[in-house]
């Protein structure tokens, strides 16, 4: 009996050291060096109509064209919209840059408030220059570049590394017990 406990532990501990092998470099491979997980970003952004026409990061610093907005493959936007002239506007993200708002491009609602921040959410799941511009008053007088940076590893690179190394783990720690399992039948049957 001291002999089979014995075999039972030095079972146990191999597996338990087979398994760190095995999901150590899982993990390191899952979040490689220059990869930047997606992320919440929020950015502020002013409308106007009205001198100064465009758009800004603040009240006091709108232009036509509107400040580049540069963020990163799989990044989720929340725009905080601010209309800095009372009047309603829309933002537009114009995913196939023909400087019109339709069917493949994401719009907020009109936001007219100058104070109160409406909120427009925007996944910035394809890398590329998108314009975004002005649903109520056009390209011409309100847009400006949004920037998608790609990861390098396509949208959900990261995520998928991390559901692989979860996913490996369970394998090796179900292999691990049905191991243990089928040793400590295996030992009751011999006489
Ligand atoms: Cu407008």
């Amino acid at each position: 009996m001291y002999r089979f406990t014995k075999t039972l532990v030095f079972v146990a501990i191999g597996l338990a050291i087979a398994a760190f092998a095995v999901s150590s470099p899982m993990a390191v491979r899952g979040a490689p060096i220059g990869e930047t997980p997606a992320k919440a970003v929020s950015i502020p952004l002013y409308a106007s109509f009205s001198a100064p026409a465009g758009w800004g990061w603040a009240a006091t610093n709108i232009t036509e064209p509107g400040p580049t907005l540069t963020v990163q493959q799989g990044d989720v936007i929340t725009f905080h919209l601010f209309a800095h002239d009372a009047t309603p506007h829309m933002l537009v993200i114009d995913l196939n840059n023909n400087q019109v708002q339709d069917a493949p491009d994401q719009a907020s609602a009109q936001f007219s408030s100058a104070t109160a921040a409406t909120n427009f959410t925007f996944t910035a799941s394809t890398a590329g220059t998108f314009n975004y511009f002005c649903g109520v008053h056009g390209y011409a007088a309100q847009h400006g570049s949004l920037v998608v940076q790609s990861t390098g590893g396509g949208g959900g690179g990261t995520s998928g590394g991390i559901d692989t190394t979860l996913l490996i783990g369970g394998v090796v720690i179900i292999v691990a017990i049905v191991a243990v399992v089928a040793a400590i039948v295996m030992r009751r049957k011999k006489p």
